[in-house]
């Protein structure tokens, strides 16, 4: 297809640009991280991660743009501490194929060595599924991972079909609530019990909470209540390009 061809070439001249989308704490509303979310400048039209990241991991290009997230997301990462006066956690998405390559650890070390980025800062966004298929070699992953001191959390929570029995074996800080359960939070009785169940579940198990797609003040007032600690969305903050999220941070 012509979009892998446009997407190699993307990547040879720096035609992907990372955004940043802002998390707060729901007691205080203070920013506490952001999401880096990959953008695409295709001819002055963005297209969709969720477009071009699926064909990239088709062809095995998820492999050099993946590497090249994990270092710009650091190299940017220490620049916006130096800039903003502050540090807070940055989280980068990985995808399934990135974490089941062999040097992986090496990756996210070389990124941390090279930009001086603290590993305590980096989050690592991992999803259910199709890490978790080679249960044995995920585990020993992870507490790698976990032993270089990054933070670790489980993205798009309770999408997936594994079963939850990994989470009393894997050395995770963080569950990602996923942003369908949010949107009927306040609908549909329902979804309230799921996200009511997961929070607990997380607490449970000491895992920090964050709620995706937060967009309304009732949601994240509600989430609050159930006792969720963090949230993301276009409530708190849209991605973000770095200057804004410079200027964003400034006013916060
Ligand atoms: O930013 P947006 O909501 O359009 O992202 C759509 C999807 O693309 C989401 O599932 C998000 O996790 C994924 N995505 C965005 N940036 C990256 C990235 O750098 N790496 C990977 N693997 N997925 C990403
Ligand atoms: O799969 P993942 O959770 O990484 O995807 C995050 C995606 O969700 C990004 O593409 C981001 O643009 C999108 N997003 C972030 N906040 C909101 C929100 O409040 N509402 C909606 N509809 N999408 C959001
Ligand atoms: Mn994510
Ligand atoms: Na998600």
């Amino acid at each position: 297809r012509q979009l892998i061809a446009d997407m190699r070439d993307a990547l040879q001249h720096d035609a992907f640009e990372l955004y940043f989308q802002p998390q707060a704490r729901l007691d205080n509303q203070q920013m506490v991280g952001a999401e880096v979310l990959l953008r695409w400048n295709k001819d002055g039209e963005f297209v969709s991660p969720g477009e071009f990241i699926p064909l990239a991991e088709s062809c095995g290009l998820i492999l050099p743009l993946g590497d090249w997230v994990l270092n710009k997301a650091c190299q940017q990462a220490m620049q916006l501490f130096a800039d903003a006066g502050r540090e807070f956690v940055v989280a980068v998405n990985i995808s399934p194929i990135q974490f089941s390559q062999r040097d992986f650890l090496d990756k996210v070390r070389h990124a941390l060595q090279s930009s001086g980025m603290p590993a305590h800062l980096l989050e690592l966004e991992i999803t259910e599924g199709a890490t978790m298929h080679n249960e044995l070699d995920t585990i020993s992953l992870l507490h790698e991972l976990h032993d270089l001191g990054v933070m670790l959390s489980i993205d798009d929570f309770g999408t997936g079909y594994s079963s939850l029995s990994y989470l009393s074996r894997f050395p995770l800080h963080k569950l990602k609530i996923d942003q369908s359960f949010v949107r009927h939070l306040l609908s549909d009785p329902n979804y309230l019990s799921i996200v009511h169940s997961v929070i607990e579940l997380g607490k449970s198990l000491n895992l920090t909470l964050i709620a995706e797609g937060v967009e309304e003040p009732k949601q994240a007032e509600l989430l609050r209540e159930l006792g969720c600690a963090e949230m993301q969305g276009y409530l708190y903050s849209r991605p973000l390009p770095y200057d804004q999220l410079l200027s964003f941070i400034q006013r916060h």
